[in-house]
């Protein structure tokens, strides 16, 4: 017997990020780019589980009748959590449903907490999609709400009008008046990535005077690289709710970074909004949702080891004297506990020095360090691909300089401060757990 939690019993927080990385990130042709299609089983119970262990509250799925293999994942998902109540509180359910009564009757056969309701709402969709006029869609969406709510008074109800940034602020409304009373939240999502700060602000502002006891979430795409900054900006403008995605993942460029959302909150000092959420595990499930898609932490995600590491050599000297030289942001605290330095042809001979002293153990001054370093820039140009810098810089001051590493014994090896990490960038989930200080490593 499943415990459950009556969202009327629950006291939401000043953010609530509802993570729809099993819905609209499932909808990733980044999933296509490496011949996955879809996160299977597996991937979507790891990934329900590391967003409970972050603090998330609200989970989107789909509903469960889009495939039989779905329904079995709904299931799964479910199982997942509920195997988590006890540890980490409840988290609520919401299924994604069209205005249809199989999608909503699948959904509470299988135990949504919610319904996600969507129909588009402006010219383009109701011209190119389902044809409806704006009161039909109302007394539609209306008869549908008022059914469920006969016989499921404690399901939580969300309506959204899809392509809300291109319906007029007037056909919104008149879509929304009639379905206030029924609802606990209202959707705006920026199906194509249109919206700007500016129209997100005041589309808040609007719909929070006019429909103060209804919620709102927000959806933003970011065909113009713009979901970032509307999801802060609606944050700031009050919006309670907001649809994320591990990666930012989901159709086209995608949707808002949930990291990126809470990184910027907290940089942005809005750390009300930030209340129980495990920001440190931040960087973990960035490199969770990445090993899933078989790639890297995108190098434009702000929650990244990108933003810690450094290739030039002016960069390399300055962070081995002092990180926040070249990183001003509180990363650390988000999980990215180290800096990295990348040994390579721009490197300095400080850094080459640091490398070959410090952490290889060769003795050797820094006029030596020098040499290497000049001998080092002739040679790395043409390594073969695939090879190391780190081990070109070792040849060559073996080889060339005739210098022998300091014998360190073995039970005093895991004591040098820092250790240099040859592997490629794969190798990023065993890294997270070092502690913080700069490593230097060659890509290989
Ligand atoms: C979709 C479109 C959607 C729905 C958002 C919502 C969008 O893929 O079904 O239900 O609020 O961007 O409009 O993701
Ligand atoms: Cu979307």
């Amino acid at each position: 017997m499943t415990m459950r939690l009556l969202f009327r019993d629950y006291q939401p927080r000043a953010l609530e990020i509802i993570d729809t990385t099993l819905r609209e990130g499932s909808q990733s042709s980044l999933l296509h780019d490496h011949y996955k299609y879809f996160f299977t089983t597996s991937d979507k119970v790891e990934i329900t589980r590391a967003l409970i262990t972050y603090g998330v509250k609200f989970i989107e799925t789909f509903a469960p009748n889009v495939s039989p293999q779905e329904a079995q994942d709904f299931a799964a998902i479910k199982a997942a959590r509920d195997e988590m109540i006890l540890q980490r509180g409840y988290t609520f359910l919401l299924a994604h449903v069209r205005c249809h009564p199989a999608d909503i009757e699948a959904a509470i056969q299988a135990g949504a907490d919610g319904l996600n309701m969507y129909i588009g709402t402006s010219d383009t969709a109701r011209n190119h999609s389902h044809g409806r006029r704006l009161e039909e869609i109302a007394h539609h969406a209306r008869a549908l709400i008022e059914d469920v709510q006969r016989n499921h008074p404690d399901l939580i109800i969300r309506f959204s009008g899809e392509d809300a940034f291109r319906t007029r602020e007037e056909d919104l409304f008149r879509v929304y008046d009639e379905l206030a009373p029924l609802v606990h939240r209202f959707g705006t999502p920026d199906t194509v990535g249109v919206a700007t700060p500016q129209a997100v602000r005041r589309r808040v502002e609007l719909l929070r005077a006019r429909y103060a006891h209804v919620d709102l979430e927000g959806h933003f795409h970011d065909d113009r690289g713009f979901s970032l900054i509307n999801a802060l900006e609606a944050v700031k403008a009050g919006m309670r709710y907001l649809q994320t995605t591990l990666l930012g993942i989901g159709e086209r460029s995608g949707i808002t970074s949930m990291t990126a959302l809470l990184f910027n909150l907290f940089v942005d000092k809005h750390y009300d909004k930030l209340d129980g959420y495990h920001l440190r595990g931040s960087y973990p499930i960035n490199v969770l949702m990445a090993d899933k898609l078989r790639k890297l932490v995108p190098s434009k995600e702000p929650v990244s080891l990108t933003n810690r590491t450094h290739a030039a050599g002016v960069h390399g000297k300055a962070v081995i004297n002092s990180t926040s030289t070249y990183e001003a942001n509180p990363l650390d605290q988000f999980g990215v506990t180290e800096s990295e330095i990348l040994l390579g042809p721009l490197s300095g001979w400080n850094v080459i020095h640091y490398f070959l002293k410090e952490i290889c153990g060769f003795n050797m001054d820094e006029a030596t360090a020098k040499s290497i370093a000049a001998s080092f820039k002739q040679q790395v140009y043409s390594i073969p691909f695939g090879a190391s810098p780190a081990q070109l810089l070792i040849e060559i001051a073996e080889k060339e300089f005739g210098l022998q590493p300091i014998h360190v014994p073995e039970e005093y090896r895991g004591r040098i401060a820092q250790n240099l990490t040859d592997t490629s960038r794969n190798g990023e989930v065993g890294e997270v757990s070092h502690a913080s200080g700069v490593m230097l490593r060659s890509k290989r």
